[in-house]
C-alpha cells in the first residue's frame, strides 16, 4: 500500500487534531444509539493521533474494555469534487468502524497497520460528518492476542467486559497514527514493488507498477540524490541497471528516486539498492557481514501512549546514534510509517515484527489447540504479514521479517502453525531473510529449522537464577551452542534485560540498581562475545515503558537502558563504549 504523496497531481489533507471523542457507557451502546446518524453528544476533545487512555485523569477511560467514538467535520474543498478521494488511517488500535455522513464505508482489524477507503460516492462538497468507532477488544482471533471474559455480573455493570493480555505492553488504544485524505486521478498507480540487487559496480533495481484504470504506458526514472537522472525505462515492468550504484549502507543510506508517471497520474518512491543475506553464522548486507547492535523497542510515551510523535521518535534516532547503534526490532508491532522513512534516510537496519504476541496465555498447556491459537488465528496472522509486506516491502530499512514473539514453539501444532506463516512471508518475499523470536530452548523447539535466523529472548540472572550473575555465562554459551548446532542458523540475541529504577544505586550490585544492570550486562556481552555464530545483540529494552498494573511491574517496565523520558541509566554508557568498537 503506497504511502500518500503530495505533488502538482496530488494533494493531501490531514486530519490531525482535535476530534470530539465519546466513550460507550455499555458495550454496544454507540451502535444501538446508532451515534454515527447524529452529531456526537456528550463529547470530550480527544488529539489525534494519540492513544486516549492517558489524555484524561479517568480511570475509567484508562481502563475502558469496549468501543469509543470519535467524529470531526471534514471539509471537501470545491476543486476536489470530481477527483478521486481517498481516506487513509495510519492505524486505528485495535478495530474500527468508520462512518461518513452516518453510512459505513469502513472496517478494520488490526491496530498497527494502515487501511484505507475510497470516499467520493459519500462526501459531498463543503462539510461532512466523519465517525470512527474504536474498539481495543482483544480475543484469540487477534494480534496481539487477548483473552475477553464476561465479567462478573455481581460485581460488574451486566454486559461489562474484561481482557486479559499476556503480552508486556500497556494496551493503549485510540487512532494512533495520521488520518489523511489524498486525491489521485480517476487513472491512478495503485502499487509499486521494488526489488534490488548488485551485480559488480552495477545495481539493478527491479521493479513492478500497478495502475488502476485505463492508462497509457508507465514512464519509470529514476534520480539520484542530486536529482540526476541515471536511468530511464518504459512499461509497467522491467529492470533498470545502475553503472556505480551508490549503495544503501548500514548508516550510510542513499536514497535514490523512482520517479513514475502513469497517464496523468506521478508518484516518487525512495529507494535504496541493497541486498540482504545471511549465512550458518553471519547476516550480510550488500555481501558484508553486519552485526546487529541496537534495542526491541516500543512506541510509548507520557499523555500520548502510542500516538505517533515525531519530535520523540527524531530524538529516539538521536540516542540511538549517540549510543552508537545501528538497528532495532519493531517489538511487538509494526511502527509507524514515518519512523521507517526515518530509518531509510538515516541508515538503520529495522528487524520488521508483526503484533503475534502474547500467545503464551496458558503456558504450560499447549497453546496450538482448537479455542486457543487455531485457525482463525493463523488466518488474521497470515493476513497481517500480507498487510505488513504490502506496507514496508519497498524500505531499505528493513532487513529482516519478525514472523512472532514467544510462540509455545514446542507444543504439537507449533510446527505445522509455523510452516503456513514461513511459506506465507516467502510466497510474498523472496529478498528479505525470516525470523523467529523465541524464549525457548532448542531441545523443546520444533520451528527454528523453517527460520533464517534464530531470535533469543534471554534473561539468565534475571527471571531464572536471579541475582546469580555468575551463571549468565556458563548457561548461555552452552545453549547458544546448541541452539547454532541444531540450526545450522546464525543466532541473535534478540532481548536480555534486567529491571532498573534509575538512580538507584546498590554496591554490591542488588536487583532494580544501576550497578546490577551493568554487571549483567558485562556479564552477557562476554558471552556473546565468545560466541562466533552470533549476528547481533539488541539489550531489552530501549526505555522504560508503560505496561498493564501488575505486581512484578512497578510503575511499567523499567529494563530501559534509557528512562521513559528518554534518560541514559548507567548501563547505557556500557554499551555506548562497547559498540563504538564492535
Ligand atoms: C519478554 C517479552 C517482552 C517483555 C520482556 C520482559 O518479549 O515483551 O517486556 O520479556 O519481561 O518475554 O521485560
Amino acid at each position: 500500500m503506497l504511502f500518500p504523496i503530495e505533488n502538482e497531481i496530488r494533494q493531501v489533507k490531514y486530519l490531525n487534531g482535535i476530534w470530539r471523542f465519546r466513550k460507550e457507557g455499555r458495550l454496544g451502546q454507540g451502535f444501538d444509539e446508532k451515534w454515527y446518524d447524529r452529531p456526537l453528544q456528550d463529547w470530550i476533545d480527544m488529539p489525534v493521533p494519540a492513544s486516549y487512555n492517558d489524555i484524561t485523569v479517568d480511570k475509567s477511560l484508562r481502563d475502558h474494555v469496549g468501543w469509543v467514538w470519535y467524529e470531526r467535520e471534514v471539509a471537501i474543498p470545491r476543486d476536489w469534487q470530481n477527483k478521486r478521494m481517498v481516506l487513509r488511517f495510519g492505524s486505528v488500535t485495535h478495530h474500527a468502524v468508520v462512518y461518513m455522513n452516518g453510512k459505513e464505508i469502513a472496517r478494520h482489524k488490526g491496530g498497527f497497520l494502515p487501511f484505507e477507503v475510497e470516499v467520493a460516492p459519500y462526501v459531498t462538497v463543503g462539510s461532512n460528518r466523519l465517525t470512527v468507532a474504536v474498539s481495543n477488544m482483544l480475543d484469540e482471533s487477534c494480534l496481539p492476542y487477548g483473552v475477553l471474559k464476561d465479567a462478573d455480573p455481581a460485581y460488574f455493570p451486566a454486559g461489562e467486559k474484561q481482557l486479559r493480555y499476556e503480552f508486556d505492553f500497556f494496551n493503549f488504544a485510540g487512532i494512533h497514527r495520521p488520518v489523511r485524505l489524498y486525491t489521485t486521478p480517476d487513472a491512478y498507480i495503485k502499487d509499486i514493488t521494488v526489488k534490488t540487487d548488485i551485480c559488480g559496480a552495477e545495481g539493478i533495481v527491479d521493479y513492478r507498477v500497478v495502475v488502476e484504470g485505463e492508462t497509457e504506458d508507465c514512464e519509470i526514472t529514476l534520480l539520484d540524490a542530486d536529482g540526476e537522472l541515471v536511468a530511464k525505462a518504459k512499461g509497467a515492468a522491467g529492470k533498470l541497471r545502475v553503472p556505480n550504484a551508490k549503495l544503501w549502507e548500514v548508516r550510510a543510506a542513499y536514497l535514490y528516486q523512482l520517479d513514475i508517471r502513469a497517464g496523468e497520474d506521478h508518484y516518487t518512491l525512495p529507494i535504496g539498492i541493497r541486498t540482504v543475506t545471511t549465512t550458518a553464522t553471519q547476516l550480510l548486507v550488500n555481501g558484508k557481514p553486519v552485526y546487529l547492535k541496537g534495542f526491541g523497542k516500543h512506541e510509548d510515551f507520557f499523555v500520548k501512549g502510542k500516538g505517533l510523535d515525531e519530535a520523540l521518535n527524531a530524538h529516539d534516532y538521536e540516542l540511538l546514534k549517540w549510543i552508537n547503534a545501528n538497528s532495532f526490532r519493531t517489538s511487538h508491532y509494526p511502527y509507524s510509517e514515518e519512523m521507517m522513512q526515518m530509518a531509510d534516510r538515516q541508515g538503520f537496519l529495522v528487524i520488521d515484527e508483526v503484533p503475534a504476541v502474547g500467545m503464551n496465555y496458558w503456558k504450560p498447556e499447549p497453546v496450538f489447540t482448537e479455542g486457543k491459537v487455531d485457525a482463525k488465528t493463523l488466518a488474521h496472522h497470515k493476513d497481517t504479514l500480507t498487510e505488513l509486506y504490502e506496507r514496508d516491502k519497498n524500505h531499505p530499512c528493513v532487513i529482516i521479517w519478525s514472523l512472532s514473539n514467544e510462540m509455545q514453539t514446542q507444543d504439537p501444532g507449533a510446527l505445522a502453525y509455523h510452516e503456513e506463516i514461513v511459506n506465507h512471508m516467502r510466497a510474498l518475499d523472496d529478498t528479505r531473510p525470516l525470523m523467529n523470536v523465541t524464549d525457548n530452548v532448542s531441545e523443546r523447539d520444533t520451528v527454528g529449522q523453517l527460520y533464517d535466523l534464530v531470535g533469543l529472548n534471554r534473561y539468565y540472572s534475571w527471571y531464572f537464577d536471579r541475582s546469580n550473575l555468575a551463571s549468565i555465562y556458563p548457561r548461555l554459551t552452552r545453549e547458544f551452542r546448541i541452539w547454532h548446532e541444531k540450526t545450522g542458523k546464525p543466532i541473535m540475541m534478540t532481548e536480555y534485560g534486567a529491571d532498573t529504577i534509575a538512580g538507584n544505586h546498590k554496591l554490591p550490585e542488588t536487583i532494580f540498581s544501576e550497578e546490577y544492570q551493568v554487571e549483567y550486562y558485562k556479564e552477557n556481552n562476554r558471552a556473546l562475545d565468545d560466541c562466533e555464530f552470533v549476528c547481533g545483540e539488541h539489550p531489552w529494552c530501549f526505555a522504560d515503558f508503560a505496561t498493564a498494573e501488575g505486581l512484578k511491574r512497578f510503575d511499567g517496565n523499567k529494563k530501559g537502558l534509557f528512562t521513559r523520558d528518554r534518560q541514559p541509566k548507567s548501563a547505557a554508557f556500557i554499551f555506548r563504549e562497547r559498540w563504538s568498537k564492535k
